[in-house]
C-alpha cells in the first residue's frame, strides 16, 4: 500500500486547490462513478475546492442514485465546457484508469492540462509518467476502496456517509457484489463503512434489484441462442448493433453477463463483444491460471487486471468486416489457450 506521506502530500495538495478536475475512463461504471464521487464529496466536506467530476461519456441511469445533481460534466453532452473545466483546472485527478487514451475524447484535454496531476487507479501498467503523484495498487478490489484508505489516512476525523457511501457502490460493482477481487482490506473497508452507518441493504436494492424488464429478456436470449463454447473451454457472445437496438440495451445494462459463463465447470475465459461505431466493444474475464489481461493485450489493444480486462477490436483494420470477428475470438482463443498451462498446472 502506498506510504502516507503521499496521503497527506494529496491532501495539502487538495486544500491549496481552488478547481479541481476529476477524469474517470469512458464508459464509465460503478467504480469509475463511486471513486469521483467519493472524493468530490471528500472536497466538499473538508477544503474549500470547486469539483467537477469530467466524463468522456454518459454513465449508466442505474447510477443516478448516487451522482449528486450538478457535479458531473460529461463531455459527449457538453465538450467544450469538458474540455474547459480540465485545461483550466488547478488540481487534475485521473480515477480508475491507467492511461490517458482510456478517456477517449478527453485524452488530449489530459494531454494539455499543464497543473499537478495525481493517478488513483487500480489496473496494471499505469503511464506513471504522465503524473506528479501516483496511487497504484492492483492488489486492491477497485478504485474506490484504494480512495477509501487514502481518505481515511488523511481524515482522522473520520469520514460521513456522503463520503463513504459511493465508495461502497464503487467497490460493491467492481467486486461484483463480493465474487472477485476482494481482498482481506474490501472486508475491512465494507465493515467500516456499514459500522459507520451506510445502508448497504439500499445500495445492493438500487444496483440489482431495479432493472428494466428488457435486461433480463435480453440475457435469456443470448444465453439460450448466442453464447458458443470453444472445444478450449472460451465461452463467446458477439452482439451486432442491431440487437442491442432490438432489446433497447443501454450501456451498463450489459454489466455482468459476461461473468456469468465462468458458473460452468468447463470455461476458463469468456468474452463479450459488443458492436460499436467500426468496432466491437470486448469484455474478457478468466479464471486464475488464465490471464484475461494478457489475451486483451495480445489480440484486443487492451488490458486492465489479471482475471478481468477489456479492449477493442476494429474493423476494418484488426478483421476485414465485422462478419469475421467470430473466426478471429475462435482463432486467438485456440492459439492462447494451448499456450496457457492447462488447469491445475498453475
Ligand atoms: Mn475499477
Amino acid at each position: 500500500m502506498f506510504e502516507i506521506q503521499e496521503a497527506l502530500t494529496f491532501k495539502s495538495m487538495c486544500e491549496s486547490s481552488r478547481k479541481v478536475a476529476i477524469v474517470v475512463h469512458a464508459h464509465p461504471d460503478g467504480d469509475a462513478m463511486g471513486c469521483s464521487c467519493g472524493l468530490r464529496a471528500y472536497l466538499g466536506a473538508f477544503t474549500s475546492a470547486e469539483c467537477r467530476i469530467v466524463i468522456p461519456d454518459s454513465y449508466p441511469d442505474t447510477l443516478s442514485f448516487f451522482v449528486p445533481e450538478g457535479s458531473v460534466i460529461d463531455a459527449s453532452r457538453e465538450q467544450e465546457d469538458a474540455f474547459a473545466w480540465v485545461t483550466s483546472c488547478d488540481l487534475l485527478v485521473v480515477m480508475d484508469m491507467n492511461r490517458f487514451d482510456r478517456a477517449s475524447v478527453l485524452a488530449p484535454a489530459l494531454e494539455q492540462c499543464t497543473s499537478p496531476r495525481v493517478l488513483i487507479d487500480h489496473h496494471l501498467d499505469p503511464d506513471r509518467g504522465k503524473f506528479s503523484l501516483v496511487f497504484s495498487e492492483t492488489d486492491i478490489s477497485s478504485a474506490s476502496e484504494l480512495t477509501y484508505w487514502i481518505l481515511k489516512g488523511i481524515c482522522p476525523e473520520g469520514l460521513p456517509k456522503e463520503v463513504l457511501k459511493p465508495l461502497l457502490v464503487g467497490m460493491t460493482t467492481d467486486t461484483n457484489n463480493f465474487a472477485n477481487s476482494v481482498w482481506p482490506s474490501t472486508f475491512t473497508m465494507a465493515s467500516e463503512i456499514i459500522a459507520a452507518g451506510v445502508d448497504r441493504d439500499e445500495i445492493l436494492s438500487y444496483l440489482y434489484n431495479e432493472y428494466r424488464e428488457n435486461r433480463l429478456r435480453a440475457l435469456g436470449y443470448i444465453l439460450s441462442r448466442k453464447m458458443e463454447i470453444s472445444s478450449d473451454g472460451v465461452a463467446y457472445v458477439i452482439l451486432d448493433a442491431g440487437e442491442l437496438n432490438s432489446f433497447d440495451l443501454q450501456d451498463g445494462e450489459t454489466e455482468g453477463f459476461v461473468n456469468m459463463p465462468l458458473s460452468l465447470g468447463k470455461v476458463r475465459m469468456s468474452l463479450l463483444l459488443k458492436e460499436d461505431d467500426g468496432y466491437y466493444r470486448v469484455s474478457v474475464r478468466s479464471k486464475k491460471g488464465v490471464s484475461a489481461n494478457a489475451y486483451a493485450k495480445t489480440f484486443f489493444h487492451g488490458g486492465g487486471h489479471e482475471n478481468a480486462s477489456g479492449g477493442r477490436l476494429y474493423f476494418p483494420g484488426d478483421i476485414p468486416g465485422r462478419e469475421m470477428a467470430r473466426d478471429y475470438v475462435e482463432q486467438t482463443a485456440a492459439r492462447f489457450m494451448r499456450s496457457t498451462a492447462p488447469l491445475g498446472k498453475n
